[in-house]
């Protein structure tokens, strides 16, 4: 006899991959209040210093600048240390990543990704050093850090310099270190969509306070004092209005992760029993900085696609992201470098069909996540149903 379950209902409302941290209104205003007294609303007034301070101890980090966006950040990192020639980079990565280098006169090399973590896999970076590269970019996709230890010995073999694109890593942490204690510089994006947000927002964290005052001269137009400009630099600078909206966020953070980690081990469990569907654990949730509920579908096992199951779930309300798809060494403005070949990239292109990012923030309710994964499996089970119909 044939299981006849019940398809679950659609969400009356949009659930999106995520929403923002929004602290009640009220508590923003005494903040504003200082503002509007002192009428600097932006040029590294008052809570611009303070957000600086916090999060350079949240994210226990040596030197720290805050940015308009993290692009900005990755941007100046890459000035900051005279960066030239090749980068090796990967190709699973948002636009941003390979666009800091070509917006800065650089060419990125992309190397192949490793198939658990998803980040650049050392092996590959190894065997394509060559005398124009000058960097290594790594990204700690979706927060799960990168193998920070091979990367460095090749970077300290070959003379580079190291950046990480920490844009999912906010409060992540590997080795028993702060995730942005590692290589010459950590960019952070504090966009709306990122755990902790200033909703624009990102910064640089660093070691060394000579490439911190290098960093904070770039990020305001290279003035280095009222009668120098030292260096080519851009508008980078956060605004008090967006540094007052971070303080807020930053002291409600604690009950958005503990939410986050419980969302992220109710759909842990559920996957961890439901064929074709493989939960990727960025990391233990005490480490991890809990940005993203990832998932990879096996089509032949799970009954559809990865774009399927995306196209199915939207029939439910619900919005997911197949972050990063297409690849970037897909683009147009890519897709010709040689190291762009897809041949150069079969584990990243292999990933990019069939990663899917599901909802995941702090308002969403635990039975939410329990109705999402209903939905999962129903799609899974009706696509297998039709499998089994097309064979009979
Ligand atoms: N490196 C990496 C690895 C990155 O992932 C990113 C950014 C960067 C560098 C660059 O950092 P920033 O320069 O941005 O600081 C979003 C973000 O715009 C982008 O910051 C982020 N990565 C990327 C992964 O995701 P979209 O195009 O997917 O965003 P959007 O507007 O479609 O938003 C997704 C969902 O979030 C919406 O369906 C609803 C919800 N949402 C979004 C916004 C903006 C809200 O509820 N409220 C909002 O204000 O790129």
């Amino acid at each position: 006899m044939t299981d006849r379950r019940r398809s679950p209902a659609p969400f009356a409302e949009p659930i999106y991959v995520t929403r923002p941290l929004l602290p009640p209104l009220e508590s923003l205003t005494p903040r504003l209040a200082q503002v509007w007294a002192t009428q600097q609303l932006t040029n590294i007034g008052a809570q611009h210093a303070q957000l600086e301070a916090a999060l350079r101890d949240y994210l226990g980090v040596r030197e720290l600048s805050l940015f308009t966006n993290g692009t900005a950040a990755l941007i100046t990192a890459i000035r900051a240390l005279d960066v030239t020639g090749d980068v090796l980079t990967t190709p699973f990565t948002f636009p941003a990543t390979p666009h800091a280098l070509s917006w800065s006169g650089l060419t990125p090399v992309f190397c192949d990704i490793d198939p658990s973590t998803l980040n650049l896999d050392p092996e590959a970076v190894a065997r394509a050093v060559t005398s124009r590269t000058s960097a290594i970019l790594a990204v700690h996709v979706y927060g799960t850090p990168c193998d920070v230890t091979a990367l460095q010995q090749i970077a300290d073999r070959h003379g580079l310099r190291v950046i990480y694109d920490a844009a999912h890593a906010f409060g992540a942490r590997v080795l028993d270190r702060p995730i942005g204690t590692f290589g010459d510089a950590s960019m952070f994006s504090f966009h709306a969509t990122k755990l902790f947000h200033t909703a624009e927002g990102g910064a640089l964290a660093c070691a060394d306070p000579s490439l911190k005052a290098k960093v904070d001269d770039l990020r305001n137009f290279g003035i280095h004092g009222p009668d120098a400009v030292d260096g080519v630099g851009l508008n980078g600078k956060m605004s008090e209005l967006h540094a007052a909206l971070g303080l807020a966020v930053l002291e409600r953070l604690d009950a958005e992760l503990a939410q986050r980690r419980r969302l992220l081990s109710r759909y842990g469990d559920r996957f961890a029993a439901m064929d074709g569907i493989r939960w990727l654990q960025t990391a233990d949730t005490r480490d991890s900085s809990c940005q993203y509920a990832v998932i990879r579908v096996d089509a032949s096992a799970f009954g559809c696609s990865r774009d399927t199951l995306h196209d199915r779930l939207r029939e439910y309300n619900v919005y997911t992201r197949k972050y990063f798809h297409p690849l970037c060494s897909d683009y147009d403005c890519y897709r010709d470098h040689p190291s762009a070949s897809p041949a150069n990239l079969p584990v990243a292109a292999r990933a990019a069909k069939e990663v899917l990012c599901l909802p995941l923030y702090g308002g969403l309710a635990d039975t939410d996540v329990d109705r999402i994964c209903d939905m999962v499996a129903a799609i899974g089970e009706a696509a297998h149903g039709r499998l089994v119909a097309r064979v009979e």
